[in-house]
């Protein structure tokens, strides 16, 4: 198959690429590099050295023989070169990976508001046009977010994949109808996903695009088998305030003796997933893709739920770490239930990866190799969702 991955040199997208290569795939990258941007505007790092994109690519074919190959290009501003790029390469498929992903970075400040729902609401409109337009019949495979449901909406009933049943009172009656499960996000960066949601149903609708949305919760982890052949091929491990996400922060925060960043109690629930089974899920996606006229397909991509301070009292169980409360730079719930339905992707062959299966230590590994490359001045989130939260205890100081 010839796919597209587009964002193909980040976090999910660069390991997606190599197992999709690794399967046989024809495999273009379509990446602006903009990640990578963000970092030195920041003035982070990833905890990992992460080769230049060009390095990765010439690696992969030494090792390999398999070519991956890479377009620079914006998808929220160049859509005209996407369009002539369809049309020549005529792709199978698009896997969009290809948008900015942090909710702390969307919340900075207004300039960060206005580019993530300016990069991604075009980016992935981008892509529907030009398939549209061109006409060709590219299944598109969106990573979306278990954020799109927002917690806490329907109390501790199981959030359906996607779609939910509703009795609709008419005058003749109530009829069932099926809607999209209410959007209710959490920060500026997980509303751009639920804009993108009403996208994919009108596209789908009118130009029958083939959609499929990956509800994804938060992904751990690092390597995969590919990235782990080469230490240029590593994939990136973000551990900043802004990009990092929690259960690989308090790893790496273990791992260099920092107190474990739990926002308020803890009591947040969240859906996880590792890295091999995002890689793996996208697979299935792709192999499974909706029919033309079908709505889009919605999986729910998690395997595990967790309350964030399980999570800091297993790593502090593991290595000793201190667990710090600290003020919650969030506007969210202090505690909630979280029930989600995975049948699909289990019912597809998903034989999933478990906290306990020995790849804590995996990453915590690659925490503990890379610790000297920390800069710890960029650990604690300091992006707040409403001003006046940034009262803080001694630590925000650091
Ligand atoms: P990432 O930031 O590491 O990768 C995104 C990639 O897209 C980067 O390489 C970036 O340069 C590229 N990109 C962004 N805007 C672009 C544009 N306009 N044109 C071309 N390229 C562009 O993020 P990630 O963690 O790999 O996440 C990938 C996708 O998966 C995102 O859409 C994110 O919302 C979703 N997701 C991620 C997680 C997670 O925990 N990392 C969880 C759920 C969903
Ligand atoms: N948290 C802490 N301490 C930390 C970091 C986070 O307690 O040091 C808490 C947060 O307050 C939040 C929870 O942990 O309650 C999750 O935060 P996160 O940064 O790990 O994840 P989130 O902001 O939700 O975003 C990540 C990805 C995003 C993806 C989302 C999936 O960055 O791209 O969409 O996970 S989900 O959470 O299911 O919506």
């Amino acid at each position: 198959m010839k796919v597209f991955v587009l964002g193909g040199d980040g976090f999910c997208g660069w390991p997606t690429a190599l197992h999709l290569s690794d399967l046989g795939h024809d495999v273009t990258i379509v990446d602006n590099l903009s990640r990578r941007k963000i970092d030195v505007d920041l003035e982070v790092e990833s905890l990992t050295p992460i080769a230049p994109i060009g390095e990765r690519l010439k690696v992969w074919k030494e090792l390999t023989g398999n070519e991956i190959n890479f377009v620079h290009l914006d998808l929220a501003e160049e859509y005209d070169r996407l369009e002539v790029l369809f049309r020549e390469q005529r792709p199978d498929a698009v896997v969009h990976f290809g948008e900015q992903r942090a909710a702390p970075y969307s919340m900075r400040d207004s300039s960060t508001k206005r580019y993530t729902v300016d990069n991604n609401v075009r980016a992935t409109h981008n892509v529907l046009v030009a398939i549209a337009t061109t006409g060709l019949d590219i299944a598109m495979v969106h990573l979306g977010t278990m954020g799109v449901y927002g917690y806490g909406w329907s109390g501790t009933a199981p959030i359906p994949e996607g779609y939910l049943t509703v009795k609709v009172p008419t005058p003749d009656g109530e009829i069932d109808r099926e809607i999209l499960h209410p959007a209710n996000p959490g920060s500026v960066y997980h509303m751009t996903k639920t804009l993108d949601q009403l996208l994919f149903a009108f596209y789908s609708s009118n130009d029958q695009v083939r959609i499929t949305d990956l509800h994804q919760g938060i992904v751990w982890g690092t390597q995969t088998s590919q990235t782990a052949l080469d230490e240029r091929l590593i994939n990136r491990f973000d551990y900043d305030g802004d990009y990092g996400t929690v259960l690989n922060r308090f790893l790496m925060q273990a791992a260099i003796g920092h107190p474990l960043t739990v926002h308020g109690t803890g009591g947040q629930t969240r859906a996880f997933i590792h890295i091999r089974d995002t890689v793996r899920c996208v697979q299935i996606a792709l192999e499974n893709p909706p029919t033309r006229g079908d709505k889009p397909q919605v999986f729910n991509q998690v395997t595990e739920v967790y309350r964030v301070r399980e999570l800091a009292e297993l790593i502090s169980k593991l290595t000793g770490a201190e667990i710090a409360n600290l003020p919650n730079p969030r506007r969210e719930a202090v505690e909630n239930e979280l029930n989600v339905s995975r049948e699909k992707f289990l019912a597809l062959g998903l034989d999933p990866t478990k906290l306990s299966e020995g790849l804590l230590e995996e990453a915590r590994d690659i925490a503990l190799r890379y610790k000297d490359r920390a800069d710890t001045t960029k650990i604690i989130a300091r992006s707040v969702w409403r001003q006046g939260m940034e009262t803080s205890p001694d630590l925000m100081k650091s």
